[in-house]
């Protein structure tokens, strides 16, 4: 498998838990966001993804982008380990979880949407920022409320086991610090993320520059 990825990419890095997971090798290869106004925006880019965005996959020449699917894509095709729980609820409350993340949060927070706030509504940094924490508290005041409902170990987001909901939640937490975002009010996330973060797969996909 190739992925063209970016380091810093939390799409990305949540497909690299999962591969990592899976036990599949992958080739990456760099798609810098920034470098000459977005290397996602080359035309050779645009004809693997058309959406010129990261990540996206090479599966023996089968092209794949967003995450999500991804990660289904590696569930049915590697189903061991599971990264979903057996039953039809357990599915879906991940599901939830991880929607919460890649639908909810990381879209208004995503490269191209705040440099439109910049471009066309001539946002300062400050903006930037507040804009930023804001949709990150909305989403993660809903996870913390959700994970107290949910039949879970202390670990992980569902049950006892790594799921799509962790693979999703951690890269997004990563980004929180990253944007200086406080973390205190959510203990059951921040025990969720120094449980993953001591997990050998989630490690060797935490971003770094290459
Ligand atoms: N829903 C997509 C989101 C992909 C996405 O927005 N990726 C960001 C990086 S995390 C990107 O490529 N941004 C480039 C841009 O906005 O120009 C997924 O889950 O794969």
């Amino acid at each position: 498998v190739k992925l063209y990825d970016y380091y810093r990419s939390t799409a990305a890095y949540r497909v690299r838990i999962a591969l990592n997971l899976k036990k599949i090798t992958y080739e990456t290869i760099a798609i810098h966001l920034l470098n000459q106004g977005g290397e996602q925006h080359s035309l050779s880019y645009q004809t693997i993804n058309p959406q010129k965005r990261i990540p996206t996959i090479d599966d023996n020449g089968q092209l794949l982008s967003q995450s999500l699917a991804i990660l289904e894509y590696l569930e049915e095709t590697h189903p061991t380990p599971s990264l979903l729980p057996i039953t039809a609820i357990g599915r879906a409350q991940v599901r939830r979880i991880a929607m919460i993340i890649s639908c909810d949060m990381h879209p208004l927070n995503n490269l191209g949407t705040l440099q439109t706030l910049t471009k066309i509504f001539n946002a300062s940094e400050s903006d930037i920022q507040q804009w930023y924490h804001h949709w990150l508290k909305i989403g993660f005041d809903a996870i913390e409320a959700l994970l107290s409902t949910l039949p879970r170990q202390k670990e992980f987001c569902f049950g006892s086991q790594v799921s799509f909901a962790d693979i999703c939640l951690i890269p997004q937490i990563y980004n929180a610090y990253r944007f200086k975002f406080a973390m205190d009010d959510y203990p059951q996330i921040n025990t969720i993320n120094q449980h993953c973060l001591s997990i050998e797969e989630f490690q060797k996909a935490l971003p770094k520059e290459s």
